[in-house]
């Protein structure tokens, strides 16, 4: 049954209603049947640093804001309740309310774990992300190789940003990060750079989806040279206030919220400026399916459904109107001028 499931091609991407519907099939299975899956989707155990949830907030009196540092360790206050800092709004620009810690940090993407969203957190407890370096190259003028420390030169700054994954279901994150443009500056790149690739960690023997068939690992991504200078696009690695969790992409996480989710890829370890459009895991594995761009754009539907309508995970089953661009059309529309839209899915 476990290998079954571990077992994982990429047409098992499915709209998030066939996935929620499959995971109320398997919890109504007798023990007997679904003992292995339903172990690993069974009530999540919540990290014991929650256990202080409805707690006072550190900021509480009024006091400064606890100092957000790039991997460094976190005051107990902080790790109690990250929703509660009162300097923290609690909405995005578009009036939409954050998605709570405890939701964002238990239903993730990354397949290099398992495919199954309320697993990651568990099968990613422990995951090595120190050291880590993460190889900036390719056609620049200065190489350079940055370990977490490296990466405080550029500073970090809270962003809320709509995150919505191609299979319908979307959240609202308070990212902890920098734009990614001021790590591209730094390197210089050349004037033969017109995109950039991305490249996740390998590591098969902590991340058991790796060892499954269907994919070419390490999970790769690109932009194209202009898109990863918008100031939009954010190499991150925080959430909340707190160091980025391995669920999410520690330690270094690339977030694009115009696009659909899967091109914010996580784990980082090495970015490079290149000439060509790079391949990309997902275009790789089903081309008709998940194309370079991926902006988000609900009047072009997946050749299995539609985009139109999108669940926040915390919104019950509720369906929301799905914006073009993740509602960004304003700060992004302008790069794809002259682009039709609808082949470039
Ligand atoms: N390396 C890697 N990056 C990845 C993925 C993955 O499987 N592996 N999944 C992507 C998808 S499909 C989505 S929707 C987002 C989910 O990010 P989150 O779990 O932080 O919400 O991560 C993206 N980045
Ligand atoms: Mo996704």
């Amino acid at each position: 049954m476990r290998d079954a499931l571990e077992r994982f091609r990429w047409n098992d991407i499915t709209p998030e209603e066939v996935y929620l519907s499959r995971r109320r099939m398997l919890g109504g299975l007798g023990a007997a049947a679904g003992g292995a899956l339903i172990g690993a989707c069974g009530p999540r155990s919540r990290p014991s640093s929650d256990a202080a949830d409805g707690a006072q907030g550190p900021t509480a009196d009024g006091g400064p804001p606890p100092v957000r540092t790039l991997a460094g360790p976190l005051s107990p206050a902080v790790e109690a309740t990250p929703e509660a800092d009162p300097n923290r709004p609690a909405s995005d620009e578009r009036g939409d309310g954050v998605t709570s810690y405890d939701a964002i940090t238990n239903y993730n993407n990354f397949y290099e774990f398992t495919t199954n969203k309320e697993a990651v957190a568990r099968l990613a407890t422990g995951f090595t992300t120190s050291p880590w370096e993460v190889k900036v190259g390719g056609l620049v003028n200065k190489p350079m190789t940055f370990d977490l420390d490296g990466l405080q030169r550029f500073g970090l700054e809270e962003r809320i940003y709509r995150l919505r994954c191609v299979e319908g279901w979307s959240i609202v994150v308070p990212w902890d990060g920098f734009p990614l443009r001021k790590l591209l500056s730094a390197v210089e790149p050349t004037s033969d750079a017109k995109f950039v690739r991305f490249e996740s960690v390998l590591r098969p023997a902590e991340m058991q989806g790796q060892g499954g068939v269907g994919f070419t690992w390490p999970y790769t991504e690109g932009l194209r040279l202009d898109e990863a200078m918008n100031d939009l696009a954010l190499l991150v690695t925080g959430v909340y206030g707190r160091t980025l969790p391995p669920q999410n992409g520690a330690p270094v996480r690339l977030v694009v919220p115009w696009k659909y989710g899967f091109k914010s890829i996580k784990s980082i370890v090495r970015i490079d400026l290149v000439a060509e459009k790079p391949t990309t895991l997902w275009n790789t594995a089903a081309p008709d399916e998940y194309g370079f761009f991926a902006n988000v754009n609900p009047a072009v539907d997946h050749p299995r459904w539609s985009q139109q309508t999108e669940r926040r995970i915390e919104g019950g089953l509720a369906r929301r109107r799905t914006l073009a661009f993740n509602g960004y059309d304003g700060q992004v529309a302008s790069l794809y001028a002259g682009m039709d839209l609808k082949a470039y899915y």
